[in-house]
């Protein structure tokens, strides 16, 4: 029996869940349970935070998770990653308000940033060679400049529209990223076995659908 971690709910949930499905894996789904079993595959699916998955990967609590490239790396194990699935892809981008003036990263110089990725905006700034002063806060990133909080922020974007929405204008991509299947490094042969049959039937699904 393998275990694979994925998110409870949120943006994550449903493609991972369509995914194993799609891999041709039966599980009955209840809202309120933590874990379950499949039916005719050797696996059990765990159902956590996203946040907690790659710590428990690492720490081998579950053998495998499908986890954001950007929460896998902000955590540190980036190593971790077997497999890119092609879903939930979204970048990590600077933005400022939207009548700053700016012109380069250079203006960010002894600016105030609010992010919740420290690491990931910490190392793109040192290799830009640009002095920030990083604010971390785990959410509403986006109201930081327009409540004095942050002269720009950094933080996850997709469409868009949520910056727009909050008067920001994005200035520079740090990080691109989409969700991935990560696995712990000390498998056991057996274990190691199931994962290969799973990344085989991942490929197969990504291949039918495009
Ligand atoms: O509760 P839990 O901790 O498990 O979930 P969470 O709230 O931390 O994460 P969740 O469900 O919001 O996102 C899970 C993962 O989806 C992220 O780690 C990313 O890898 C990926 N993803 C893809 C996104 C987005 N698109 C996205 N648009 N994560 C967040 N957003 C947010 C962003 O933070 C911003 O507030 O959506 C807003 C921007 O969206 P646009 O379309 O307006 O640009
Ligand atoms: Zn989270």
């Amino acid at each position: 029996m393998i275990r694979l971690a994925i998110q409870k709910s949120g943006r994550l949930s449903e493609d991972s869940l369509n995914l194993i499905r799609e891999c041709g894996i039966s599980f009955l789904s209840s809202t309120y349970k933590l874990k379950t079993e499949a039916t005719n595959f050797p696996l059990e699916i765990l159902f956590l935070r996203d946040d907690d998955i790659p710590g428990y990967v690492q720490d081998g609590v579950a053998d495998l998770g499908i986890v954001g490239q950007n929460v896998l790396v902000e955590a540190g194990y980036p190593a971790l990653e077997v497999e890119t699935l092609g879903f939930s892809k979204c970048r990590l981008s600077l933005a400022v308000p939207r009548g700053a003036d700016y012109k380069g990263v250079g203006d960010l110089e002894g600016k105030n940033i609010a992010t919740s990725y420290p690491e990931i905006l910490g190392r793109y700034l040192a290799g830009e060679g640009v002095k920030a002063q990083l604010h971390t806060i785990s959410g509403s990133v986006e109201i930081a400049p327009s409540i004095g909080l942050a002269d720009a922020i950094c933080d996850i974007v997709s469409s868009g529209s949520t910056l727009l929405g909050n008067g920001l204008r994005e200035v520079e991509t740090v990080f691109r990223s989409e969700a991935v299947l990560i696995a712990n490094q000390q498998l056991s042969a057996e274990k190691q076995e199931l994962l290969d049959q799973l990344r085989f039937r991942m490929q197969a699904v990504r291949r039918a659908r495009r």
